[in-house]
Formats: C-alpha cells, sequence, structure tokens
C-alpha cells in the first residue's frame, strides 16, 4: 500500500502573482505529487491549512483513496466550503490525482474516460486605452491563431486598471471624464458603472463592425453592476452576439438570474468566486445559465469539479473554468485534463505561461495557434524546480484593486 510519507507547500510568484503549491510525497521513492491550491490574495491562511492541520490529519493514509480522503479533508473542520479551506484542500486532492496518474503510468485524462479532443481552444484578454490600442490587441489575438478573445476597454491589466496606482480607472471602462468624487473620498479602485456600460458598447461595436463575425467575443463584468444595470447592459450588448457575459451578477445577487435569463439571449457564464456546490447547482439546474466558470481550487480541487462538470453535462450547461494569471501551471493542467475529457467543453481562459514560470514549472501546458495541448506525461506531466521557485517570493502586500469604489466613494464589490 501507497501512503502519505509528507506534504510541503511551495510558495512562489515568477509571474508576480502569488501561486501555492502542494508536494504530497508517498512511501514509494520518488513518486510525489503536486497540486495547486491559489489564492492568490489569501495564499498564507492556505498554507498554514495545509501544514499545521492537513499534514497531521493525512499523514501514514493511503494516497489511492481519493475519494475518502477528500471528504475526511473537508470535513475534519467542520465548517467547510470556504474559499481558504477549500484551496488547501485543492493542493491535496489535485497532488493525489497526479500520483495516481504515475501510479498507473497514465495521463490523468486516461483515467477520465480519455480524450474528446487532442487540445483545448482558449482565449486570453485584449484591452486598451483607446480604440486603435484595442483593435491592434484583438488583431494580435487572432494572429496568434484564438478564435475566441475576451474585450475590455480602459487599458492595463484588470488588477492594474483597477488599482489607485493606475488612476483608478474603471474596470474595463475608458474614462470620458473624470469620476466626480465628494469633498474628502476615500482612496481606491474608483469606478463609474455608467462610464463603463457606455464606452464598453462602444468598444464592442468598434471590434465587432472591425472584424465582423470572424471571432468570438466574450467580456467579463466582474459583478460591478447592480442587478438591474447589470440585466440593461446585457440585453444592450445581444446585438454583438457574445460567446459568453461573464460575472453579469456577483455571488450575492445571483438569484436575478431567473430574472436575467428571461431578458436576454446573451449566453451567462459565471462562477470563479463560488465555494460552495449550492451556489451554482440552482442556476445550473433551472438552465438559468449558459456556463460554469469556476475556479476549481476554489471549489475544493478536481474531484469536485468533474462531479460539477458531469452534472452541468446533463444540463446543457458547458464548462469555461477560471483561468487566470492566479493559478499554477498544475492548476491549469488539472483545467486542460478535465476539458479534454468533457462532451460539454466550452472554451478554456488562459493567461500566457512565461519563459520563467515555464523554466519553474517544467512541463507546463503547450499553447499553439489557440489551443493549449497537454503533454502526455503520466499524472498531470508538470513538474516544479523548488530551487528556481524560490528566486521568485510572493508578496502579501495589502491589495489595492479590490478596494473598488464607487464614484461617491462607496465600496463596491471588486
Ligand atoms: C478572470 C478573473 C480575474 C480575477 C482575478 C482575481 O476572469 O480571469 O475575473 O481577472 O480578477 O483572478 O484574483
Ligand atoms: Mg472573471
Amino acid at each position: 500500500m501507497i501512503t502519505i510519507r509528507d506534504i510541503r507547500v511551495i510558495l512562489t510568484a515568477p509571474m508576480g502573482r502569488n501561486l501555492l503549491v502542494a508536494r504530497v510525497d508517498t512511501s514509494e521513492p520518488e513518486l510525489y505529487g503536486l497540486g495547486c491550491g491559489t489564492f492568490t490574495q489569501r495564499y498564507l491562511p492556505v498554507r498554514s491549512a495545509i501544514v499545521d492541520y492537513l499534514r497531521p490529519l493525512l499523514l501514514g493514509r493511503e494516497a489511492a483513496r481519493i475519494e475518502e480522503l477528500w471528504r475526511l479533508m473537508m470535513v475534519n473542520s467542520y465548517w467547510r466550503h470556504g474559499p481558504v479551506l477549500n484551496n488547501a484542500v485543492s493542493a491535496i486532492d489535485m497532488a493525489l490525482w497526479d500520483i495516481k496518474g504515475k501510479v498507473a503510468g497514465l495521463p490523468i485524462y486516461e483515467l477520465f474516460g480519455g480524450k474528446m479532443r487532442e487540445a483545448a481552444a482558449v482565449y486570453q484578454h485584449a484591452d486598451g486605452r483607446s480604440l486603435d490600442e484595442l483593435t491592434e490587441h484583438v488583431r494580435a489575438q487572432l494572429d496568434q491563431g484564438m478564435s475566441h478573445v475576451r474585450i475590455r476597454f480602459g487599458g492595463g491589466s484588470a488588477e492594474t486598471r483597477n488599482s489607485g496606482e493606475a488612476g483608478g480607472m474603471a474596470y474595463g471602462g475608458a474614462a470620458e471624464r473624470p469620476i466626480h468624487k465628494p469633498d474628502g473620498a476615500l482612496d481606491g479602485a474608483y469606478f463609474d458603472p455608467v462610464q463603463y456600460t457606455r464606452s464598453t458598447i462602444t468598444a464592442f461595436d468598434h471590434v465587432r463592425s472591425t472584424f465582423g463575425d470572424q471571432v468570438e467575443l466574450l467580456h467579463d463584468v466582474h459583478g460591478r453592476l447592480a442587478p438591474a444595470e447589470a440585466i440593461a447592459f446585457a440585453r444592450e450588448m445581444e446585438r454583438f452576439r457574445l460567446f459568453f457575459l461573464e460575472d453579469a451578477l456577483p455571488p450575492e445577487d445571483i438569484g436575478w438570474y431567473e430574472r436575467m435569463r428571461g431578458a436576454t439571449t446573451t449566453p451567462q457564464a459565471v462562477g470563479e468566486l463560488f465555494n460552495n456546490p449550492n451556489e451554482w447547482l440552482p442556476l445550473v439546474s433551472n438552465r438559468w445559465i449558459d456556463f460554469i466558470r469556476m475556479h476549481i481550487s476554489q471549489l475544493g480541487g478536481l474531484t469536485p469539479a468533474r462531479k460539477a462538470a458531469t452534472v452541468a453535462e446533463a444540463f446543457g450547461v458547458r464548462a469555461a473554468w477560471h483561468g487566470p494569471g492566479d493559478l499554477s501551471p498544475v492548476g491549469h493542467m488539472a483545467n486542460l485534463h478535465l476539458n479534454l475529457t468533457l462532451p460539454n467543453f466550452g472554451v478554456q481562459e488562459l493567461q500566457p505561461f512565461t519563459d520563467t514560470t515555464r523554466e519553474v514549472f517544467p512541463g507546463c501546458p503547450e499553447f499553439r495557434d489557440g489551443y493549449l495541448y497537454p503533454n502526455n506525461a503520466p499524472g498531470f506531466g508538470v513538474d516544479l524546480d523548488e530551487k528556481l521557485a524560490e528566486r521568485f517570493p510572493c508578496d502579501p502586500a495589502v491589495v489595492q484593486w479590490t478596494q473598488a469604489r464607487y464614484p461617491d466613494g462607496g465600496l463596491s464589490r471588486p
């Protein structure tokens, strides 16, 4: 019987985004697994949950019993289904799947029933401070073979744009005029919902008329509109024939998706902020959404993500897992092994890997001509150069971009 001999956490930020990977070593010499538990804004409590609680719980137990150990980890804290503990469980869960694949001498997609496709279609983000810059970035994506592109208008990365450092540019909004704040308004990442919706519609109108229907367009509202604003915006976006509109509503307002469905044909995608199955289950079983977009380590790993995908398949809902820069290549590979086997795969978000990231994580999935390919090695097929990883320390600095504020200075949701 192969048992769990040790569990360690490796923290690294080769792309400047805090990543957390657990390594599970077994009783078999040289047999170990890697799993992603990246919660970039709160990685220290995730590390403690693994090292201080899950490690003592799991040492000596049989590594092959993934379902048993997943449930054991989830209920051992009694309170469960929160972002910190779910990411800790995910890091171990994925590592156990990695080990199982290595023991079987098979890539994980083979353990999930084998390939339905050789690679997963991916999308990246195109944004710009002007319509010309946005056009240039969309064209650059098409030149890389992309068939899907996510558009934002307003310049900089999502997080940069939303930070005070970038002048508080609205998330996806290109400021037509300075945001009108009251005297003494507190610092933050200011955001004007009206400016955002108006400038985003201008941007989509321009991109759709420039590129026609040769590209599938996506957009992420990031849950920053009031329900009525979100529904009106989704209706206005109908003429641009989006592949999907993401996070039109935040987790706190998902009860409005029933009305959203009745009000517009714009396809809906949601899920990156979900932790509890009861967040996505009603949306899927009522067919109020079109894509599930969970951050699978936020769910607790590959074990629950597979189950969510299968439930979604029964209701005609497709998978489009969260795939940002704050996900390790191990987590991206977990998305990919699932995607290769799902009848209801939609599209995969991808933050491209830098050369440095590829050196820290040998075996990264290969991006080629709009598709992401596995390397067909046993398990996930990704390794981690811990010596090199040490050269890119994580940073627990106060997060700025999530201090999103409305023009009047009130805090919105980030
Ligand atoms: C996405 C997400 C990201 C998040 C980030 C939070 O769709 O990729 O919305 O941009 O903001 O992952 O840390
Ligand atoms: Mg998003």
